[in-house]
């Protein structure tokens, strides 16, 4: 009988063994900073070879001597890469290593767990949820919000845009939101019904909020990658592009900011369908980004200020982001992104960098903001929200509240100057 229970023991050894390791490596983010040009190509190959996601840089082209990179790692790639790592004497951290319990319960959202104190705004959602959201929005403040459909995706998913509006005044100017341009950066769509909400909650009661709201229309975009975005809570959590099937390859997906028409694929995008940073067949190739673009060419007299939301890194960009060139009104620009950096240090003591986006993060074209302001719209900015890496683009819920506030700060502290600017030009021409 002992024998037999040792047998059995023995016989299943190799099993037991086998799960505890199984459950011991996870899905994870490592941290790698590469010292030599050798570790740099190990890593740019490593990225591209195996099934890993590159969080940061966004390319592999741009992985450099002395500068981190942020690396999702599957469970099943774990082993080879980290071997592969240790015979070139590359040494990693892990920022995260249970990547794939934190997605689980991103997505297993809040509304499921009753003991959840969080309130909505405090949660991720479904695409579903959002286009409920969108019209229990519209019905219940039907004298303050107006949907606009403005386009569908490619997968022929509505683009909604949310009107905010308390007046009817003549030459009324306004300003433009969109979120969720890249599908995986979950904390853009989060804010635009951060914003919404906010707004609504707080006309007449904040003096910010009102006067803003007293001078300006605000169009938002809640998901500007309905296809993208859907594809993240079913499929792969990692998707940055919309899902677009292309004629010359079997890669799925466009950057859609990287195909507007602003210096439109040349350094700094890929015309390989297979990056990240595709910048698709021609410009506005996207019907996303050609929604866009249509609604802000047929508005661009009243819409003064553009922006549009990303994550992670946390930095007020503003352009060029296509060109090291200074835009015209970079002094202003920069002024503006600079007191609003000011304001989320003062209140939220956190530090966000500024600048034109080529001379901050990096040279690249095809942007929305880019676009934007070259059609005039001269207060254009892209702001990259929480965190700098320590969750990246699995930023729990928990930190939502304090991710959108601060964002919320500087959206303020921008559109309050844009309308004090345009008051002075309209007065003084
Ligand atoms: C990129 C461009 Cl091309 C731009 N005009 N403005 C901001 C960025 C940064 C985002 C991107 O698309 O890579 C950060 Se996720
Ligand atoms: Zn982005
Ligand atoms: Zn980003």
């Amino acid at each position: 009988m002992k024998a037999l229970l040792i047998l059995f023991v023995l016989m299943n050894l190799d099993k037991l063994l086998k799960t505890g390791r199984c459950t011991e490596t996870q899905d994870q983010i490592l941290s790698i900073t590469p010292k030599t040009q050798e570790q740099v190509d190990i890593l740019k190959n490593v990225s591209t070879q195996y099934e890993t996601a590159l969080w940061q840089p966004v390319s592999p082209q741009y992985i450099k001597e002395e500068t981190e990179v942020h690396l999702y790692v599957p469970a099943n790639s774990s082993e080879i890469v980290k071997d592969l790592l240790q015979k070139h004497a590359i040494t990693h951290g892990v920022l995260l290593a249970n990547a794939n319990e934190l997605i689980e319960m991103q997505t297993r959202n809040g509304s499921t767990d009753p003991r959840s104190s969080s309130t909505f705004y405090e949660r991720y959602h479904s695409l579903d949820d959002i286009y409920h959201w969108i019209n229990r929005t519209q019905q219940e403040n039907p004298n303050m919000v107006k949907t606009i459909l403005i386009g569908s995706s490619y997968e022929k998913r509505p683009l909604y845009v949310l009107k905010l509006s308390i007046n009817n005044r003549p030459n009324k100017k306004a300003m433009w939101i969109d979120c969720g341009i890249h599908a995986r950066e979950w904390i853009s769509p989060a804010f635009c019904l951060w914003f919404v909400q906010n707004s609504l909650s707080f006309y007449k009661l904040n003096q910010d909020i009102t006067r803003i709201l007293d001078n300006m229309d605000v169009y938002i975009l809640p998901v500007m990658n309905p296809d993208g975005y859907h594809y993240t809570w079913t499929t792969n959590r990692m998707w940055r592009k919309n899902r677009s099937v292309s004629k010359s390859s079997n890669c799925i997906g466009v950057d859609l900011n990287r195909n507007f028409d602003a210096n439109w694929c040349t350094e700094g995008a890929s015309d390989e369908p297979c990056t990240e940073i595709y910048c698709g067949a021609f410009p506005e190739s996207e019907p996303e980004s050609q929604a866009v673009a249509n609604f802000l060419r047929s508005h661009k007299d009243s819409v003064q200020f553009y922006l549009s939301i990303h994550s992670y890194s946390q930095m007020l960009l503003f352009p060029y982001s296509c060109t090291l060139d200074e835009a015209e009104n970079h002094k202003d620009l920069l002024e503006m992104a600079q007191e609003a950096a000011q304001a989320i240090r003062r209140y939220y003591r956190n530090t966000y960098k500024y600048g034109s986006g080529a001379k901050t993060i990096y040279l690249a074209p095809g942007g929305s903001d880019d676009w934007a302001y070259n059609l005039g719209i001269k207060y254009s900015f892209t702001f990259e929200l929480q965190d700098r890496g320590r969750y990246g683009f699995l930023l729990p819920p928990s930190l939502i509240s304090r991710a959108c506030n601060e964002a919320l700060i500087a959206v303020k502290t921008i559109a309050l100057k844009v309308i004090e600017k345009t008051k002075a030009s309209a007065s003084h021409p």
